[in-house]
């Protein structure tokens, strides 16, 4: 099976500088190499940068960053399409999490040319629903899967050609909601569940149902990694750790669940910021849920137990 991995070192979408280097942290910590070594066929397509970069740091309102989010999310979204296309499962390296509104847009409309749905497992302490008349931060962030799902708000973006149904998005680990996104939930009937939910139910079941309905519909699948998902005692190295993430357990045994449904056809690895992190122990830990993800195991052991 064939993988290939595009960088995406945006950071004008975070407050504090520094995810410009997630991706050369992520080839530091041998990733590409990881996956090769689990028989994957890997192609290193280097970083992506848009063709017109307009300058980081011009005051846009309440915006940090407007314009350059905007070109990131039409060079990604151009990119991603391309490499849904022409892999089984592309890999992005981020780069803050507005990444995602081009990745996702991208994949997304590469799952309405063969005719599926595209459904998203989002994974972070955040649900990112803000729009750029929501957001209370003016970091952009906040606001790619309102992007990707085609709410209003966008007019300065480049279109979203392929939006997800907000019902085939999942989100997992969320426990830092502003108070427009609290009403999008209700409202959109997002499926979250957030870290209350997980401590009562655990994380395989809730999992399992949401790749059952993905496997009836035939649908294909993006994950999207925040590294707040993760507790910042494991995973220090994100502008905005929140406390109480999920475990090193937790997060692998979501990752294997994963690799064994079969189901995942694109992934983001998002908001690593290698300047904040503590002898490489985040980027490492990145690198080994991807592994975990791509068919890493202890024990061949038999599954098929959705
Ligand atoms: C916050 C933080 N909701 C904002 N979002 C983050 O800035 O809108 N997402 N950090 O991962
Ligand atoms: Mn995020
Ligand atoms: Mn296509
Ligand atoms: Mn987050």
């Amino acid at each position: 099976r064939s993988c290939r991995i595009l960088g995406a070192p945006i950071q004008e979408g975070a407050s504090q500088p520094g995810c410009v280097m997630g991706p050369a942290a992520f080839r530091t910590a041998g990733l590409p190499e990881t996956l090769a070594e689990l028989g994957w066929d890997v192609t290193d397509l280097g970083d992506a940068r848009p063709r017109d970069l307009p300058p980081a740091g011009e005051p846009d309102d309440r915006l940090r960053n407007l314009a350059p989010v905007a070109a990131w999310t039409e060079a990604l979204a151009a990119s991603a399409h391309e490499m849904a296309r022409d892999c089984d499962l592309p890999i992005f390296l981020g780069g803050d999490h507005s990444m995602s509104a081009g990745t996702v847009s991208g994949v997304a409309r590469h799952a309405a040319d063969l005719g599926r749905r595209q459904f998203v497992l989002w994974l972070d302490a955040h649900p990112d629903l803000h729009s750029p008349g929501t957001t209370v931060s003016g970091n952009l962030h906040g606001v790619p899967v309102a992007y990707f799902t085609g709410r209003p708000g966008f007019e300065r973006f480049p279109p979203c050609l392929a939006p997800v149904d907000p019902r085939d998005l999942c989100m997992m680990g969320i426990r830092s909601v502003d108070m427009a996104e609290r009403r999008l939930i209700a409202d959109a009937g997002i499926v979250t569940h957030d870290m209350r939910a997980l401590d009562e139910n655990g994380v395989a079941r809730p999992l399992a149902a949401f790749l059952e309905r993905v496997a009836q519909a035939n649908g294909r699948l993006h994950v999207s990694l925040d590294v707040d998902f993760l507790d910042p005692a494991i995973a220090p190295a994100v502008g905005t750790t929140v406390p109480g993430g999920a475990t090193f357990r937790e997060a692998h045994l979501i990752m294997e669940m994963l690799h064994d449904s079969g189901l995942v056809t694109s992934l983001d690895l998002a908001e690593l910021n290698p300047f904040l992190d503590e002898r490489a122990r985040t980027v490492r830990l990145m690198t080994d849920l991807a592994a975990s993800l791509f068919g890493r195991r202890v024990l061949d052991r038999a599954t098929g137990t959705l």
